[in-house]
């Protein structure tokens, strides 16, 4: 039971910070500039409590480095585009327009319950066309730049719904609406050269704090190889192509090659394959078509593959090996042929195995007995069975070998990389229309700067028709030929929606500006932004392509920065009380609104924060919201005493010097944890500070000066965790108003430094050392330290601990005897 009434304490503060604007964020201002941003939600419907947890927390540190003295943004906006809102239209009849527009007006409202910093003038909504019109401006200038083009790629197809499938909405490899097993079509679709700047995506060196696992995934998305490419001889079957071009990291097993295989989409599978071998071909390839790579890629599937009926000469070793077609090899990766090394590879030896190829050690173990392995082996060791490459280790073999391959025009060294090209397209209707028009005369062209926005047309047929909603609407589709003026027909397909996140940081700085995306100047001040925050579930696509996105800007001369986010901070997960995921059929979902209209915004706040550290999550718990309704009350308890009841002549001057000494460590621990983003220790800290207030008032051994700055000081610090009862209190406490145009407090290191004495340690009775203790050292601790002594150990060698005799410490006296 809260004794105080924080719900309205809530209600009466944010009205009257909106209505001072205490928030509003001024370019101009003259103090340092900090930009800190949170990821952007999803208007889905409600702000669930994994919103708060994301956004609570993030609006406690741009408070905090507000107090710190810096002009912060702190913006919020909403990620508007997207598949859910198309599907609300189809199964509830809504317009995805007025499906979004209701949850980010609800949405609003709910961040404004949690008493956050957000400037509300600098809100960004993608779906709105004043935003974006840039998403189209952007993609012709890369289109002119050549970093768009298009080309054909395959989509996820439901033959049965004749429609495109989005990832999400296969589920088993069958369509979620129809549960027919899904295909796969080639569509001509737009891309974004983001392979370009590969080299330099793996360049983390100006970022300054990443979570190293962010970084290892976007390294291994990246994948960067370095290999050979090496050709095999195919000129025998008299086609235009001499030889199959296979790509590989280990150039020193090249004797090793047992067999070759090609990726079923690969375009020599049926210009090779025998007449007899046809038709066990062709079905295979079909098949392997229907599954995803991620699928195929999977180490412990099964490898499955045909005998295609020819054969390729290895030139190193002049042998002809089988071809095979497998879907184990990708037609997306390296030249979508491989050749196979069982010995050495263990998708290749599980291949082998199956269909009884030979395996060919080639490089020997330092331990090799000779015998044939059960595994493939794919250390490092020395070159056998190969030619004159024989006793060289591989590492030698590998440039020994590249070198010779080059030489004699067989092949070359190259870097290979996992990352694709981006790929723009969706065929979709709730997002921004791509801004290029068919021209039968004129091909491709960009429609001009003057004639965007092309606006998303409100009429659309959202049922699946096998087109893009956008295809069937005639006045969309039919326009002018920006180039000639003749006949032309729009693009259809909208943009994929990481599209608008990848800038929505700098269209924050200048929210209103009309000329351009962002105003150059003001813009260039606040960027790269120097805190981002957000889920680890976001570090690669939305990461990546911002970082894509900055870069290619730069390059462009809109931009001097090669970043977007110098620092990122991930937080964990809040979990049902259960310890499980929240989740309806669970029905262990907390509904922050309910929480929040019993005990208001910062009991919420602090309970979030207090539940672990930020990285790492928690579950929800009603026993730890009561906890912290208990701690705020003993708060209010504090903050409602008179000082001028304080008999000043009865203080102890032990008491003050030990509560400013607890003050002034509190308010450094404060500053470093809240630096740091842990909160829960910050909190800890206060709870331990209000402990000790409780009892000093009680004894009646303080004095009314420190007793009013300690209040003053532990107000400040809690006002970036709870900004409510923090600025209802300093008014009650005779403070101006705001709490919130404060700065932070700062410590004496004097008055924060340990009291320390000397301990003198006996063993036996006979003095052994001196050492230097905290004079608030507990006695267990003090023992401990004197056990470390090397004087006192070298007296102590041989005998337990627990056969020590203890001597108590006389009365009045610190010290101990062992
Ligand atoms: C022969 C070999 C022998 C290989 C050996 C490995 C070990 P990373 O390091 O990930 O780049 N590979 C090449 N293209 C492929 C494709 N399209 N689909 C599936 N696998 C492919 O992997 C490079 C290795 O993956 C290449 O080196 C090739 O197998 C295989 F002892 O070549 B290796
Ligand atoms: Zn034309």
């Amino acid at each position: 039971e809260l004794r105080f009434d924080a719900v309205e304490i809530d209600r009466k503060w944010q009205e009257r910070w909106e209505r001072d604007g205490i928030y509003r964020v001024d370019d101009n201002d003259h103090r340092p500039k900090w930009f800190e941003m949170t990821m952007y939600p999803y208007p889905s419907g409600d702000l669930h409590i994994g919103h708060w947890y994301a956004m609570a927390p993030s609006d406690a540190h741009a408070r905090f480095r507000r107090m710190q003295g810096y002009n912060v943004l702190h913006p919020i906006g909403f990620d508007a585009f997207g598949l859910p809102a198309e599907n609300a239209a189809i199964s509830r009849g809504i317009h995805p327009y007025e499906w979004t527009m209701s949850n980010v007006e609800n949405m609003r409202r709910q961040l404004r319950s949690m008493g956050t910093v957000y400037d509300w003038e600098r809100e960004v909504v993608c779906c709105l066309p004043e935003y974006y019109r840039w998403n189209q401006w952007f993609f012709t200038k890369l289109y002119e730049r050549g970093l768009a083009y298009r080309a054909k790629a395959p989509v996820v197809w439901c033959p049965s719904c004749q429609t495109v499938l989005a990832n999400e909405q296969v589920l088993n490899g069958v369509c979620e609406r129809c549960e027919t097993t899904i295909t796969r079509r080639d569509f001509e679709q737009w891309f974004f050269r983001i392979t370009d700047y590969a080299d330099e995506l793996l360049d983390f060196d100006t970022l300054e704090e990443w979570p190293d696992k962010i970084l290892t995934m976007q390294r291994n998305w990246i994948g960067r190889s370095e290999g050979v490419d090496i050709g095999f001889d195919i000129s025998d079957y008299g086609i235009e192509e001499r030889e199959i071009r296979t790509f590989t990291t280990r150039i020193d097993t090249i004797f090793g090659v047992t067999f070759l295989v090609l990726a079923p989409e690969h375009p020599l599978v049926s210009k090779l394959t025998s007449d007899s071998r046809r038709a066990e071909v062709e079905a295979y390839v079909g098949q392997a078509r229907a599954s995803s790579e991620i699928d195929r890629l999977s180490a412990d599937r099964d490898k499955t593959g045909v005998f295609i009926g020819a054969y390729a000469r290895n030139r190193l070793s002049n042998e002809q090996v089988p071809i095979y077609v497998a879907d184990y090899v990708l037609t997306t990766y390296g030249t979508g042929a491989v050749m196979g090394v069982p010995a050495h590879d263990q998708r290749d030896y599980d291949f082998a195995r199956k269909y009884r190829l030979p395996v060919r050690t080639v490089i020997a173990p330092i331990t090799w007995d000779g015998r044939e392995p059960t595994e493939a082996f794919i250390g490092d060791g020395f070159m056998t069975n190969s030619g004159a490459y024989e006793g060289m280790t591989n590492e030698e073999g590998i440039e020994a070998i590249a070198k010779d391959v080059e030489k004699r025009g067989w092949g070359h060294r190259t870097v290979t990389y996992r990352l694709r090209d981006w790929l723009i397209s969706r065929q979709r209707y709730w997002g921004t229309p791509i801004p290029m028009v068919y021209c039968d005369e004129c091909g491709v062209q960009p429609v001009p700067e003057a004639d965007l926005p092309v606006l998303l047309p409100e009429d659309a047929e959202f049922r699946p028709t096998g087109e893009s909603p956008l295809a069937i609407n005639e006045s969309f589709v039919n326009t002018e030929c920006p180039k000639c003026g003749g006949p032309g027909r729009r693009e259809t397909d909208t943009m994929d929606t990481f599209m608008d996140s990848s800038w929505y940081m700098l269209r924050y700085c200048t929210p209103q500006f009309s000329d351009g995306p962002f105003e150059p100047q003001a813009t260039s001040d606040w960027m790269p932004v120097q805190q981002y925050t957000g889920g680890a579930e976001h570090a690669v696509m939305h990461l990546l392509y911002s970082r894509f996105f900055i870069k290619s800007l730069r390059d462009m001369g809109m931009l001097d920065i090669d970043e977007p986010f110098l620092r990122l901070f991930n937080q964990g997960v809040i979990l049902g009380s259960d310890h499980e995921k929240m989740s309806k059929s669970r029905g262990n979902v907390v509904n922050p609104d309910d929480v929040v209209g019993q005990v208001g915004a910062d009991a919420v706040r602090c309970f979030l924060m207090f539940i672990g550290p930020w990285d790492q999550g928690g579950p929800w718990s009603d026993e730890g919201i009561n906890g912290v309704v208990r701690w705020l009350n003993r708060a209010w308890n504090l903050v409602e005493h008179d000082p001028a009841q304080l008999d000043d002549s009865a203080t102890d001057t032990v008491t003050v010097r030990e509560t400013q000494r607890i003050l002034h460590q509190t308010i450094r621990k404060c500053y470093e944890d809240l630096d740091k983003f842990k909160f829960n220790t910050t909190i800890a800290s206060l709870m331990e500070l209000v402990n000790h207030l409780s009892r000093v008032w009680n004894d009646g051994s303080i004095d009314s000066a420190t007793w009013r700055e300690s209040i003053e000081k532990f107000l400040l610090m809690l006002a970036p965790i709870a900004p409510h009862v923090a600025e209802e209190w300093w008014e009650r406490a005779g403070h101006g108003y705001s709490i919130h145009q404060q700065s932070f407090p700062s410590w004496d290191e004097e008055l924060a430094a340990e009291d320390e004495l000397t301990l003198v340690v006996q063993v036996n009775g006979r003095l052994r050392d001196r050492i230097t203790v905290p004079a608030s050292i507990e006695d267990d601790d003090a023992r401990e330290r004197a056990l470390e002594s090397p004087k006192v150990q070298s007296h102590i060698d041989g005998q337990d601990r627990a056969e020590r005799r203890v001597r108590p410490r006389p009365p009045g006296q610190r010290g101990g005897g062992l």
